[in-house]
């Protein structure tokens, strides 16, 4: 048994990333969340950020956003 994602798994959630990250600088930022996720309040896109945001810097890279998905 592992934790680690397959390749497959890896592949969809750099599709899913890189379809939220719309300018394609490898950061998820809080506007691209919300144009993402129009339907979204903005109280709980702003807990998605918190939520994700391991290092502080405002931002989701690639790694903080794997760590917010569940693999399944
Ligand atoms: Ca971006
Ligand atoms: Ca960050």
């Amino acid at each position: 048994m592992t934790a680690e994602p397959t390749d497959e798994r890896w592949a969809a959630l750099r599709r899913c990333f890189a379809e939220i990250d719309v300018d394609g600088d490898g950061y998820i930022t809080h506007a691209e969340f919300s144009e993402h996720f129009p339907n979204l309040p903005a109280e709980a896109i702003g807990a998605l950020d918190q939520a994700g945001d391991a290092d502080g810097d405002g931002r989701i890279s690639f790694e903080e956003f794997v760590r917010l998905t569940p693999f399944g």
